[in-house]
């Protein structure tokens, strides 16, 4: 497996930017076999480049069954294009909010437009976990984490959880 990256964690300013189209080159290549063993070694199902440092529009995910073999996906340059009028609500966490979970609502089905690897032009339609992650995923390339559609109190309670458990852990 290839080498993995350290995660970046919230309040890191990175995760608050907005991310740079990408071009199908070796170097994003390598970029994201290095982004699927982090996310495989976090574990995760679910990573975008902000999230290890690179402020590129790129995303890896692995939505499958841990029983089921491995369906790394990676996409270049992703775009939500049709969102279903229905939502379905789900309980979210994100690598760079390590012990936070909340219950979200976003459409139940996305078709998403991006490039593979190659640079051509694909898509994927997603839905239940698939489509919450692949929203999520693109979400963190615009800036946004999924505690910004909490109300403020809640996000700020998290916000200090946070900090305070990463105090604790560098204190330690
Ligand atoms: O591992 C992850 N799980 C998850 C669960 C529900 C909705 C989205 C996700 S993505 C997350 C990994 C992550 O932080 N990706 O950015
Ligand atoms: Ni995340």
């Amino acid at each position: 497996m290839s080498e993995t990256m350290p995660i970046l964690y919230v309040p890191a300013p990175m995760l608050r930017a907005r991310a740079r189209l990408v071009e199908a080159t070796d170097d994003v290549r390598a970029l994201s076999e290095k982004m699927l063993a982090t996310m495989y070694a976090a574990p995760g199902i679910g990573l975008a480049a902000p999230q290890v440092g690179e402020a590129l529009r790129l995303v890896v995910l692995d939505v499958s069954a841990k029983d089921a073999p491995p369906n790394p996906v990676i996409l270049l340059n992703p775009e939500v294009v049709a969102v279903s009028e229905d939502l379905a609500t789900r309980e979210e966490g994100c690598l760079s909010l390590p012990g936070m979970y909340a219950d979200v609502a976003r459409p139940h089905v996305v078709r998403v437009r991006y490039q593979g690897l190659d640079g051509s032009k694909q898509e994927i339609e997603g839905e239940g976990l698939l489509a919450a992650c692949l929203q999520h995923e693109i979400d963190h390339l615009n800036g946004v984490l999924f505690i910004d559609y909490l109300s403020p109190l809640k996000r700020n309670m998290f916000l200090r959880k946070l900090a305070k458990d990463l105090k604790r852990e560098r204190d330690q």
